[in-house]
């Protein structure tokens, strides 16, 4: 009896423990056909983090994730200058050039921050960084996509900065900081397309309006926005 009640105790305990070792992001990567494999080093405020084990590395094309540093299969290279993640990147389309952003979760924060996006060209079989000269991801600034103004909530004043960069300041600023707008340029490519344009300010208004903050609905009806659901 006491070995039933044990054995129960692990079965229960057991997929626990390897619960909590899962990355914060997974994607399964039998849903796509090639990948190709970035290098990448964690930086704060110009030092760059050593030790990578308080954090989850993922990327994304869209809200879709497309691959994650799976600290279970060895992802993470011990290099003289710190650790570095391999982060194998998926797609499908191997002849299209896509907009991919990085996302790193910081356990002790708990928090989700947007880093960076880039533009990969999956044809080209070369990894992007190496060991030694890893992709360097900042994660000293922090922003939500949509909320360009950052006071935390994601409104038409977000869309109309993104409308008055665009036209009125002809994409300065400096011009705006001058005219005292806070802006942070970062949060404002909210289809990660790598402009930011009348499309974002579109998005974003239509957001707060049309689609009700509701962020699922946007993307069933085919629209890319990076603004985080709620
Ligand atoms: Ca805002
Ligand atoms: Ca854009």
């Amino acid at each position: 009896m006491k070995k039933k009640i044990l054995f129960t105790l692990l079965s229960i305990l057991l997929p626990l423990g390897i619960r909590a070792q899962e990355a914060h992001w997974q994607c399964d990567e039998h849903d796509f056909q090639y990948d190709k494999t970035i290098y990448v080093s964690l930086e704060l405020e110009d030092q760059r983090i050593t030790d990578l084990s308080n954090y989850d590395i993922a990327a994304f094309c869209g809200n879709e994730c497309r691959g994650f540093v799976d600290v279970k299969k060895n992802e993470i290279l011990d290099t003289p200058s710190g650790q570095v993640a391999i982060l194998r990147v998926r797609t499908n389309n191997l002849s299209a050039s896509e907009i991919i952003t990085f996302k790193v979760y910081d356990k002790t924060e708990e928090e989700e921050i947007n880093v960076a996006n880039t533009k990969i060209t999956f044809s080209d079989e070369t990894a992007v960084g190496s060991g030694s000269s890893p992709f360097k991801l900042d994660i000293t600034i922090r922003y939500t996509p949509g909320d360009t103004n950052d006071d935390g909530e994601i409104d038409l004043t977000d869309a109309s900065l993104v409308f008055r960069y665009y036209t009125e300041f002809d994409e300065d600023i400096e011009a705006m900081t001058e005219a005292g707008l806070v802006y942070n340029i970062q949060a404002a490519d909210v289809n990660g397309d790598g402009e930011i344009d009348l499309t974002d300010a579109s998005l974003i208004f239509r957001y707060y309006t049309e689609f009700d903050e509701d962020v699922d609905a946007m993307n069933e009806a085919g629209l890319t926005v990076l603004i985080p659901s709620k």
